[in-house]
């Protein structure tokens, strides 16, 4: 509550907050033991009323994460159901294990877990094998039970009624299984062996009854924005690392709405090796398979991903914070992108992701969960325990917020300016042409009617260049408004320059 100013100087309007509901944190809180009481780690249920108040005197909007594809063990409805408790018995998907000639016993079929390991675990007191697609500490609810999409229905009201403005759903993809549940052929078209992640797991992600349940929820946030007072609009982003034909279905088919905005991930695929092609590429690969109408987004960063001060290095911050707010569609920031906060150091013993058994601890995401550093007090600020739940990044004194503030050509200030921009209708609305100018540099023009046109530039190499923008883009219109953020570069967000001048992007 204390800190809902910082969106509000930030130029953010709706914040997304991760689980905070009651959980043993066995996947850091997406692992939810009941989806209706707040985990007092984090306070009670006054408090959440408290900052719904703040959100709301602030004018700006909350998205919960919502967890439907599983819950804790340690939920009662688990409970009840290892019991074979009416109705609980089939909350879960319960199967028994395949008898071996030789009396041995092997799990249901070879489904693997997401996190390493069998997808299956026995429990000796049903004498079956609940399903998994996560950590065994995160039992898969079967969708197929009418019962459990009514249980779902009400967590969604629960949350509305308190007023929240929308939903984060997580892991839609792994809603529904086949049903005959035969094995998998786990073919993997990538030629990575090594890793469980990019495994094709086509019997258990994006299966066909799936959207059936996503156009469903997104009625059901229809219907309740219609029927309330001030029925403005209640979001609806899903998360999945789907193909882009599986993706665009989140959206909707030709008889069904779906999500607002599924989260679009591509823009985590750029690495150093990316020249302009690739960024082309990836934005139009998104853009390209949209449905029409639809609104896009750019994700540059998340908990389950390295941050992109890591991924990409310093100098690439500025500019994949340019593509992702500058780019038509909803901007999506990780806390602490906006500082060019890299992931912190996280020792073994210090592991607190049960993702770390499928491939090693190198798949961590700890590194990237580093606490937000607000100033260069004791624990960045983050926290008046005496340690936070995640080491603080060594480096807190100098790249923090408080920092930042006072250094024009800072991450933070810089996220600000383009923030500003995004109230431009030009960017709200305008239309979106990519230009390959070099190797490494990358540019895109929005225009909008008679108004200003903007053209983003962007050195993806290492080595400076000098570029003249020309040919369809100097001719768009009298002035270029040019976007560098770069140090040095010698413009400042905003200048305008003449089309025929040279336009040095430097760096990034
Ligand atoms: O992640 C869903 C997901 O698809 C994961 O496989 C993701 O790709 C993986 O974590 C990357 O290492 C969501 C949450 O964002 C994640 O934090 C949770 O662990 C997961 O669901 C289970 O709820």
């Amino acid at each position: 509550m204390s800190r809902l100013n910082y969106f509000v100087e930030m130029g953010i309007k709706t914040f997304w907050v991760s689980p905070i509901f009651k959980s043993p944190m066995a996947d850091l809180g997406y692992d939810v033991s009941d989806f209706e009481s707040i985990n007092t780690l984090f306070g009670n249920m006054n408090d959440f009323k408290e900052l719904m108040k703040s959100v709301r005197e602030k004018g700006l909007r909350i998205l919960m994460d919502f967890v439907p594809n599983h819950t804790s063990n340690e939920h009662e409805w688990f409970k009840r159901s290892i019991r074979n408790e009416t109705p609980y018995k089939d909350y879960y998907i319960w199967k028994n294990g395949r008898i071996q000639p030789d009396g041995t016993e092997l799990p249901p079929n070879n489904w693997l877990s997401l996190f390493g390991g069998s997808g299956w675990t026995y429990v000796p007191e049903r004498g079956q094998y609940y399903y998994h697609q996560f950590s065994v500490k995160q039992p898969d609810l079967d969708f197929r039970n009418p019962h459990v999409r009514e249980e779902m229905y009400d967590v969604l009201k629960y949350w509305l009624d308190l007023g929240v403005d929308g939903f984060r759903m997580d892991a839609v993809k792994h809603l529904m299984e086949d049903a005959s549940f035969s094995d998998e052929s786990y073919i993997n078209p990538a030629g990575n062996r090594n890793s469980y992640l990019n495994m094709y797991h086509n019997l258990t992600t994006d299966w066909p009854d799936t959207y059936d349940l996503i156009y469903e929820w997104r009625q059901f946030l229809d219907d309740y924005a219609n029927n309330s007072t001030d029925k403005h609009t209640r979001i609806m982003l899903t998360e999945a690392y789907s193909s882009p034909y599986y993706l665009m279905l989140y959206y909707g088919n030709e008889t069904n709405i779906g999500a607002h905005s599924p989260f679009n991930f591509f823009l985590l695929q750029i690495t150093h090796e990316s020249n302009a092609t690739v960024y082309e590429d990836l934005i139009m690969r998104w853009i390209d398979n949209m449905p029409d109408g639809c609104w896009p987004n750019w994700v540059i960063g998340n908990h389950d991903n390295h941050r992109v001060a890591t991924r990409l290095g310093d100098d690439m911050v500025d500019a994949m914070a340019m593509l992702s707010m500058l780019l038509p569609g909803t901007s999506v920031t990780y806390q602490g992108d906006e500082l060019g906060q890299p992931d912190t150091l996280i020792r073994r013993d210090q592991i607190k992701d049960p993702n770390n058994n499928g491939m090693g601890v190198t798949d961590v995401r700890d590194p990237q969960r580093g606490p937000f550093l607000w100033d260069d007090s004791e624990n960045a600020g983050f926290t008046t325990r005496k340690k936070p739940w995640e080491p603080i990044h060594p480096s807190y004194w100098k790249l923090n917020v408080e920092s930042q503030r006072l250094n024009d050509l800072s991450h933070f200030r810089v996220y600000q300016k383009l923030a500003a921009l995004r109230k431009h209708i030009t960017i709200q609305k305008g239309t979106l042409s990519t230009h390959v100018i070099s190797e490494s540099v990358f540019a895109f023009v929005r225009r909008y009617e008679n108004n200003d046109t903007f053209v983003v530039v962007i050195n993806c190499g290492s080595e400076r260049e000098v570029v003249v923008l020309r040919d369809e883009i100097s001719r768009l219109t009298d002035f270029l408004e040019v976007v560098v953020p770069s140090l040095n570069s010698g413009y400042k967000i905003g200048d305008i320059v003449n089309p025929n001048a040279l336009v040095d992007t430097k760096a990034s």
